[in-house]
Parts: structure tokens; C-alpha cells; sequence
């Protein structure tokens, strides 16, 4: 039986519609679920939206109205944009769903059951935009002496009765979680932050808020809501069917990988854990913290004017052009800028020149020169290693570096045009048709193969090209790198895959 592999992007605060960050999260962890797909993987791959909290109530108070309205058309923009982008998500939750609100309240009763749950009274500092609550000596100043967060955002001093979850016993679990499971937190970086901050001693945390009712009531508490980082991360429970015990949670709980941003490595690391270590619940195996985006290196913000809607941007430039230069340019893990030109360049010289143009060459001369039929005899001369270069791949994708894994498949691109190149059957025709017949072959396994190989990062390219090719549906996966293009075999007539962009005149 398949081995099961359970992945989540962060959900996204549905109060506006959605950016290139969240574009460029859901398109990594999209790649990443399609890459263990194709290993022969049984993945179950969950997004959404987090609809809940202050920051939801605040932007629809702004707007006249109610949060729910604001969640119903934001969260469909979410929605519509994992179509545009080609993301293969199994479910796409939100977090005002009614089966939601049945998980939260049971992980909030098994933690209250567990002794971790008690009544107080919070003051302290709040940020509405990170849904944060921030020590004192986290406080940064900001350019006029007013205190921020340390992301930067406004915090507003807050007095709420509260129910607390008594975090603060969970921090030597925490850490002997950390020490014996070395990857939990990655990359390395984020997972040294995250150690230090528990080194450095942990608040009990104020976990529910009465000053506002968008939220999941608190079971058996009267006027008080979750705070919505409680509800939000329970989502990850309730995508596999929480508290039921169905079959999609025995076989995907816990969760293999979460894939979130840096701003909010501390929520999964530290807080998420210990929830799931109070409601005696496994956890997670790993948390990776991707960088952020910039816009030609600068922070998107709405007062700089620089937000730019994904879904325009893959029209621009097209859905795989997107994805690959997401994929492909920012190094994941770090921060990473994107501009025009960029895009461009990384479009043309890779996908149209690279791997568009090899296909396009060798598909019209087997289209020109052999009736549309694959020529040659027996098995092709190999031109790439597939298990040497599988190999290389998997080591990249062990390690989540999927921009290295994409400039070790263009490795085997550069070496498969070198070869054609080199090879020159359209001058051996003239003497030796047989031979030119046997590069053509060679060279349209060399296509069939790099096809595989993209294939979880642009599925829609790959999968043409594959058409192009005559392969059929279930020999597109890593299994079939070892099944070579049979000669004999007819193909369609060939069409451009990667077209190449060119600038308009002034
Ligand atoms: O944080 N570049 O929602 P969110 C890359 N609801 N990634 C970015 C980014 C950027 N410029 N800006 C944001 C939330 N992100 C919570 C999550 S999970 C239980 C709850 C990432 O809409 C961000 O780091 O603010 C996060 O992983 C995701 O987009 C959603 O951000």
C-alpha cells in the first residue's frame, strides 16, 4: 500500500484577496505534494482560508460588513485562485465551516480535560495585523517612538478577561522535542530562533477573547470566543476529519509537513505542538518557514502600491512561466524578489529556449521526416541517466531545496540539447538515415524523460508535452522513467509548448 503523506500550506486571512505570497506558497507546497505524488506517494494535500479573529472583524466593520460576508467573497478569490494556478489540493477548507467548530471545541475539551486550561485576566500588548500577542521586550520602536511589533506592525495595550493555556509548562517538552527531533523545524535558521525563544522562558498564552464574537465559542464559556490562532492551526486536524476517528485521519494524522511562512514559525513550532502535546494527540513531523517575497526587493504593502494580483500575473505570463520562476529563482527557505524582467528572462532562457526548444525541433523533424511516427529500432541510446539524475532530484527534495532540484533537471536539459546539437541529424539525413532515425529516437526519449521530470513543478507544460509524445495517462510518474519510447509509436502533430516572450514596442 501506498505510503501516506499528508502536507498543509498555512490558511490565509481572508480579509483582502490574495497576493503573490500566498500564490507562491500554495504553487511550492503544490509542487512538493505533486513531486511525492509521483514517487507513488498517497498524499492528501490541505489548503484554505483562516476566517476567523480581530483583524476579519476589523476590515469588515471598514467595509459595513459583517465578517462573514467579508469571508464568503475573500475566501472565494482564495478558492478561484488554486484553480488559476493548477494546485492540487485535495480539500480546501474554511475555517467557518460547522465541522470545524466541532474540532476546535474538542481539542479545546481534551486540553481543558488534560489541566491546561484556567481563567485570568490578560493586559498586555496586541497586534491585530500579526493576531499576536507580543512581551514588552519584543517591542521595537518605530520611526516616530511609537512601539511596534517585532514584524513591525502597530500593538495596542489589551485588557480582556481571558482563558489561559498554561504554556508555559510545555517548554522543556518543547525542547527535548527539538533536541531529538532535529528536523522538525527547518530550514536551520528558523529552527535556531525558535530554540532560543523557549530557551528564554515561556508565558502562559491568553487564549480567548470576549471583546468580539467572530469566533468559535469557548465551550461551556459564555461570551467568550477562541483566540483565532487556536482555531486556525486546528484546521490542520479538522482537513483529515477530527474529532472523528475516520479512515483519511488514521491514515494522514499527524501531518507530515506544514509548509508556512517565517512570520509565523512561532505559532506552529511552539504553540502548535503543545496543544497537540496537551491533548495527547501526535505531532506534526516537520514545519518548514519559507521566505518572503519582494517586490523588486522591496516589502509589498498596499501604501507603496506595489501589491500585484497573482491571478493577473499568470495571465501575463502564463501558469507554468509562474510557477517555474517561483520555484526556480527564489532559493525556498530564504527570501526571494521578483520583477518583469526576471520573469522574463528566466522564462525564455529556460522554458522556451531550454526545454521548448528542444522539444519543438526534434517533434517537427520526426512530424517532417518520419510521417509523425517515433523512428528507430529496439531500445534508444540513452541520452540522460534517469536513475543518476532521480537520484540527484530526490536528494534535493529530501531536503526541500526544489530550486535545486529544478537546476539539476536543467542539467539534464542542457545536456540534452547539447547532444541534439552535436548530433546533428538533420546533416546525417543527407548520408545516413538510419542514423538520423536513431537520434531522433534517442532524442525524443530524452524529451519524454525531462517531461517526467518537470512534470510536478509545471504540470500543464509537462503534460503536452508528454501528449506530444503519445504517453498515456498513468506512465507519467517516476515509475515510468525506466519504460522507454517505444519506436513505432504515432504522435500527434506538434505545437509549441513554451511560448516566448516578446516585448511589445513602446
Ligand atoms: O498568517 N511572501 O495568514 P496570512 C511569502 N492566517 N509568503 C507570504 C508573504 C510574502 N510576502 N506574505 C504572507 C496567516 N505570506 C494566518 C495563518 S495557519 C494555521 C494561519 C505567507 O494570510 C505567510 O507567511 O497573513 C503565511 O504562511 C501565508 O502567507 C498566509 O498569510
Amino acid at each position: 500500500m501506498a505510503e501516506p503523506f499528508y502536507i498543509t500550506t498555512a490558511i490565509s486571512y481572508p480579509n483582502g484577496r490574495p497576493h503573490i505570497g500566498h500564490a507562491y506558497e500554495v504553487i511550492a507546497t503544490d509542487a512538493i505534494a505533486r513531486f511525492r505524488r509521483m514517487e507513488g506517494r498517497d498524499v492528501f494535500f490541505l489548503t484554505g482560508t483562516d476566517e476567523h479573529g480581530l483583524k476579519m472583524d476589523q476590515a469588515a466593520r471598514a467595509r459595513g460588513i459583517s465578517p462573514r460576508e467579508l469571508a464568503d467573497e475573500m475566501s472565494s478569490y482564495f478558492r478561484e485562485m488554486t484553480g488559476v494556478l493548477n494546485i492540487s489540493n485535495d480539500r480546501f477548507i474554511r475555517t467557518s465551516e460547522p465541522a470545524h467548530y466541532e474540532a476546535s471545541q474538542a481539542l479545546w475539551r481534551a486540553m481543558a480535560a488534560n489541566g491546561d486550561i484556567y481563567p485570568g485576566r490578560y493586559e498586555g500588548w496586541y497586534s491585530v495585523r500579526d493576531e499576536a500577542f507580543y512581551d514588552e521586550k519584543e517591542l521595537v520602536a518605530g520611526e516616530d517612538g511609537q512601539k511596534l511589533s517585532p514584524q513591525g506592525t502597530p500593538v495596542e495595550w489589551t485588557v480582556e478577561e481571558s482563558w489561559f493555556f498554561r504554556l508555559s509548562a510545555y517548554a522543556d517538552r518543547l525542547l527535548a522535542h527539538y533536541e531529538a527531533n532535529p528536523d522538525f523545524i527547518r530550514p536551520e535558521g528558523r529552527r535556531n530562533e525558535v530554540v532560543s525563544f523557549v530557551k528564554g522562558g515561556l508565558s502562559d498564552l491568553s487564549i480567548s477573547r470576549t471583546s468580539f464574537d467572530w469566533g468559535v465559542p469557548v465551550p461551556d464559556a459564555p461570551g467568550h470566543v477562541m483566540y483565532v490562532w487556536v482555531d486556525a492551526l486546528t484546521n490542520y486536524l479538522t482537513g483529515v476529519g477530527y474529532p472523528e476517528d475516520t479512515e483519511a485521519y488514521r491514515k494522514y494524522w499527524p501531518a507530515d509537513l506544514h509548509i508556512i511562512g517565517k512570520d509565523i514559525v512561532r505559532f506552529h513550532a511552539v504553540y502548535w505542538p503543545a496543544f497537540l502535546m496537551s491533548a495527547n494527540l501526535p505531532l506534526p513531523s516537520q514545519v518548514f518557514g519559507h521566505g518572503f517575497l519582494l517586490n523588486r526587493g522591496e516589502k509589498m504593502s498596499k501604501s507603496l502600491g506595489n501589491v500585484v494580483d497573482p491571478m493577473e500575473m499568470a495571465r501575463t505570463y502564463g501558469v507554468d512561466q509562474l510557477r517555474y520562476f517561483l520555484l526556480r529563482e527564489v532559493s525556498f527557505g530564504q527570501d526571494g524578489s521578483y520583477s518583469h524582467d526576471a520573469i522574463v528572462t528566466r522564462s525564455n532562457a529556460d522554458l522556451a529556449n531550454g526545454l521548448g526548444n528542444l522539444a519543438q525541433r526534434c517533434l517537427s523533424m520526426i512530424a517532417k521526416n518520419c510521417g509523425g511516427v517515433v523512428p528507430g529500432e529496439g531500445a534508444p541510446a540513452p541520452v540522460l541517466d534517469a536513475a543518476a539524475l532521480l537520484a540527484r532530484v530526490e536528494e534535493a527534495m529530501a531536503g526541500l531545496a526544489i530550486h535545486r532540484a529544478l537546476e539539476v533537471i536543467w542539467e539534464g536539459v542542457a545536456e540534452a540539447n547539447r547532444y541534439f546539437a552535436d548530433s546533428a541529424p538533420w546533416a546525417v539525413r543527407k548520408t545516413d538515415p538510419a542514423a538520423a532515425d536513431a537520434i531522433l529516437h534517442a532524442t525524443a526519449e530524452a524529451i519524454r524523460v525531462l517531461a517526467i521530470f518537470v512534470r510536478w513543478a509545471i504540470p500543464e507544460s509537462a503534460d503536452k508535452l508528454l501528449d506530444q509524445l503519445a504517453q498515456p495517462a498513468d506512465a507519467r510518474d517516476f515509475a515510468a522513467l525506466a519504460a522507454p519510447i517505444a519506436p513505432g509509436t504515432a504522435l500527434p502533430a506538434p505545437q509549441g509548448v513554451f511560448p516566448r516572450w516578446v516585448e511589445q514596442e513602446g
